[in-house]
């Protein structure tokens, strides 16, 4: 039996009504207290609707007094519940001040005021506020804020909230009190308040029109040498926001918090970011290349909302990827110009056809705008995020970089100040571009992943290529019926005498052909050259071309998504019963080693040509996942061409230069394609033991000793198990890099994984209420370790559903996220999908289960 989704409160995007009352000012005084703040809220509201009640949101808050223009209410003057306050009879403008108090301590939810270790700090996106005060927590109601905060001096030498600081004084109690004024008006999920002891960083930025700004960056005392990565990828974002989009910072200060305990990646509170440490914090033996990556493209995240999410916001929730998809767009356009464009786009398709074409194929599939939302945190997805995101990269392909950046610069200008809706971005777009948007717009409305049927037809004596194209959305689970959308199709013609041709077609029907004239001799045809739309690609070209084009494209994603589907036949061949090495062409392994021998001038592109695809990436591809036949085939494949290519291995892995540590690109690419060859070089007959161990002692940098255990993991136990408990004593002391031990032991392919994981859990800095070590953890198992998490005796996902329901209660954000891979049991085997179902319904009969968790078990099981 379902539990039914009409017994909660479902919204639809349809349902939106503007405000009934506006705030336009708001003044807050915390009085900080572990477990007994005092928030007092000073409010002046204005009528928009004759005769309606002001109904204020509020959750987990003991209401102290209410008064309005300064008179007390008596406790029969307003209604409480445990959601809201509702006030009856209201002049048309008035002061209104709400007293509340709340226990940081307890809030384990990390929404609204907790307490992250010693210190204080908030998480209001996207409802959190309401468990600060009783306000209109909505995004379209803007107020202006003033903020005092009040706590002990000598604990709490930094109290910080959004704008610009007022005043400081340490009053007769010995209490500091700290004043905060934001000029710019902001919905309250941009509310900000730190309290703590911090090393503070400190910068200077001047703007493009000599605006001084302070950068100020504060981190867990003794780390201030970890932040200054990111407190020059926060200059280098700066800068670049104003050179490609003539957007200047607009406060004197910009203020960027690492605190312990987050549930996610960071948040953009206006001129308060405040960011889960794991990335901010790096240095060359804690971090890996890859965080600093991600260091640079989540600062640069979280300042681009500046504009795009603060100046400008959504009117409502299910806007949210009018400011997430954009601003991921925004990274994304960054990190490719700090760093390799090819790899970074690489990185975004991977992540599209593996988690986003997963979540479109499943139970939570939803348009980039949801149309229904039980739960809010559950939306903030891959789909409104990185699909939105592709949404958005597609109108840059159709408009043109120039005409994009016009139609941008008219939405920012038409709305600054403003809460508005994708509709008023798309109209932007169109007005500043003239170009007919209303086809396209069915990417906001339409969710699910279209087919792009594809093939050619040359005909010589007309000297004339065909190309015909036609497009299918299947059905999701939200939405039976699809239309045609607006793609753009990029091609690249590739010539036998090596001359290349570069076309943008523009799809708009279900069916279209394109005819090319002048086309002298017969081309191989590079489909969707920078995957230039979210689609799958079908396209019948055979393993000689696909090879040519690996080899010949001009475009590297197009050469790496060559070798993906080449990989990707093979694995079916293997899987239809072939032996791995009769479907192996020697074609193919004389150009793996040729790659090795010469590789490309960017290093991690050549890395890419030589993976294979991985078991998500394979697993989206079929409508029934064929779990042991794709592991088997991976094997297979990987050590057949460990043995076959082992000689170029060790060459190449022996004539990459070892130098000191330094994050930088062309450094960065030499470690992968390095770890990449001792991967394979683990896996090849010959004992790797020494290598192994060698890559371990001698590595200077995170990087290199994370690639020696993973490739130890895989294929030498016995040295894995040497090299990981060395590495465990080493960090013991070192959350974020213990994060990391708990993530390598809980992706061991091995059954020992589950001894692991118990040792894990009884480490001392392993906590529940920490979602990152839970995260290291279950994440890992969850989701990179599908030998083990897909146990035909079901073992894997009753540890799953045991921590769903143990986090359930403590923090359901964090519990919704990790129940993920749960919920495509449908795509799986007969006895897995009975497995996965009854975890599932053990979860839903679960008293008391969160909205978060309810919302994705019960969609999941109807
Ligand atoms: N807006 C942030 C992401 C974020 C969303 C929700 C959060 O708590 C529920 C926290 C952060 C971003 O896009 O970076
Ligand atoms: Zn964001």
């Amino acid at each position: 039996m379902t539990a039914n989704t009409n017994t909660r409160n479902v919204k639809s995007r349809h349902d939106y009504q503007p405000p009934a009352f506006i705030i336009s000012t708001v003044k807050l005084c915390f009085e900080l207290d572990n477990t007994a703040t005092k928030v007092t809220s000073v409010m002046q509201l204005q009528r928009r609707q004759a005769g309606a009640p002001l109904k204020l949101d509020g959750q987990h808050l003991q209401l102290l007094s209410v008064a309005v223009n300064g008179k007390q209410l008596s406790e029969h003057e307003y209604r409480l519940d445990d959601e809201s306050l509702t006030l009856d009879t209201l002049p048309d403008s008035f002061e209104l001040t709400v007293v509340t108090q709340l226990s940081p301590q307890t809030n384990t939810a990390l929404e609204g005021l907790y307490l992250a270790g010693q210190t204080f700090c908030t998480q209001c996106e996207a409802e959190g506020f309401r468990r600060i005060s009783y306000f209109l927590d909505r995004p379209d109601v803007l107020a202006e804020y003033f903020v005092t905060i009040i706590a002990p001096a000598e604990q709490y030498p930094f109290l910080l909230s959004n704008g610009n600081k007022l005043s400081e004084h340490i009053d007769s109690a010995g209490n500091r009190v700290v004043q905060w004024h934001d000029p710019f008006a902001k919905p309250c999920y941009l509310f900000a308040l730190v309290a703590g002891d911090f090393d503070r960083l400190t910068e200077r930025f001047v703007t493009q029109s000599g605006r001084d700004v302070s950068l100020e960056l504060y981190v867990d005392k003794g780390a201030a040498a970890k932040g200054e990565f990111a407190l020059q990828a926060l200059k280098r974002a700066m800068r670049w926001d104003e050179q490609r989009f003539n957007l200047e910072y607009d406060l004197d200060i910009y203020m960027v918090v690492a605190v312990d305990f987050f549930n996610m990646g960071a948040m953009e509170n206006k001129g308060l970011n405040i960011f889960n440490s794991k990335y901010v914090l790096a240095d060359a033996g804690t971090a890996t290349d890859k965080d600093y990556f991600n260091i640079e493209s989540i600062i640069g995240h979280e300042y681009f909302h500046n504009w795009t999410g603060n100046r400008v916001t959504c009117r409502d929730w299910f806007q949210l990827s009018l400011k997430e998809g954009l601003t991921v767009f925004r990274d994304q356009e960054f990190s490719a110009d700090m760093g390799s464009p090819t790899l970074c786009r690489i990185d975004a398709v991977k992540l599209i056809r593996t988690a986003q074409f997963a979540e479109d194929a499943g139970p939570m599939a939803h348009p980039i705008r949801p149309e229904q939302v039980l739960e809010m945190n559950n939306f903030y997805t891959v789909t409104v995020y990185d699909k939105g995101a592709e949404v958005i990269r597609m109108l840059q392909t159709l408009l043109g970089r120039n005409g994009f950046a016009a139609g941008l610069a008219l939405y920012l200008q038409r709305h600054d100040g403003q809460a508005v809706t994708c509709d008023d971005f798309l109209q932007a777009m169109q007005d500043a571009t003239a170009k007919d948007l209303s086809r396209f717009a069915l990417w906001y409305s339409q969710s699910g992943t279209p087919e792009l049927a594809v093939s050619q037809h040359y005909d010589a004596p007309s000297a004339q290529l065909t190309l015909n194209l036609s497009q299918h959305t299947p059905a999701t689970t939200d939405q039976p019926i699809k239309q045609a959308l607006m793609l753009p199709v990029q091609i690249e013609l590739l010539f036998a005498d090596g001359t290349k041709q570069q076309h943008l077609l523009v799809m708009q029907e279900a069916s279209q052909q394109f005819l090319l004239p002048e086309i002298h001799t017969e081309p191989v045809v590079v489909w969707l050259e920078h995957f230039s739309a979210p689609v799958k690609l079908k396209a019948d070209i055979d393993d000689r071309h696909l090879l040519f084009i690996a080899g010949n494209a001009s475009d590297g994603v197009a050469r790496w998504d060559a070798m993906q589907q080449f990989w990707s036949r093979k694995v079916a061949q293997a899987i239809a019963g072939n032996a791995v090495e009769d479907v192996l062409p020697e074609a193919l392994v004389s150009m793996m080693a040729s790659w090795l021998q010469q590789p490309e001038p960017d290093l991690a592109l050549t890395a890419e040509l030589l993976s294979l695809p991985d078991f998500d990436t394979l697993a989206e591809q079929y409508q029934q996942v064929p779990v042991d036949g794709i592991l088997a085939a991976l094997a297979g494949f990987k050590q057949l061409l460990a043995m076959r290519l082992r000689e170029p291995l060790l060459q190449c892995y022996q004539r990459l230069p070892l130098s000191a540590y330094h994050y930088d690109q062309a450094a960065a690419a030499q470690r992968r394609l390095r770890s990449l060859c001792l991967h394979y070089l683990a896996l090849s007959a010959v004992d790797a033991t020494e290598l192994l161990q060698q890559h371990y002692q001698s590595a200077d940098n995170m990087t290199d000793t994370m690639a020696a255990l993973a490739a130890s993991q895989q294929a030498q136990p016995a040295t894995f198990n040497l090299l990981i408990d060395d590495f465990a004593q080493r960090w013991q002391h070192d959350a974020l890099v213990m994060d990391k031990c708990f993530a390598l032991v809980a992706s061991d392919p091995a059954e020992q994984v589950f001894d692991g994981i118990e040792t894990m859990l009884r480490h001392p800095l392993f906590s529940w209420h920490n979602p990152n070590r839970v995260r290291a953890l279950y994440s890992a198992f969850s989701m990179r370790n599908p030998q083990q998490f897909h146990r035909l005796d079901g073992k894997g996902y009753a540890a799953l559903e045991q921590v769903v329901g143990k986090l359930d209660g403590i923090n359901a954000q964090v519990a919704a996220r990790l129940i993920t891979p749960l919920l495509s049991w449908r795509r799986f085997d007969p006895v897995r999908q009975q497995l996965m179902q009854a975890a599932l319904q053990r979860l839903a009969n679960i008293p008391g289960l969160s909205n978060d968790v309810y919302e994705k078990v019960n969609r999941s099981l109807t």
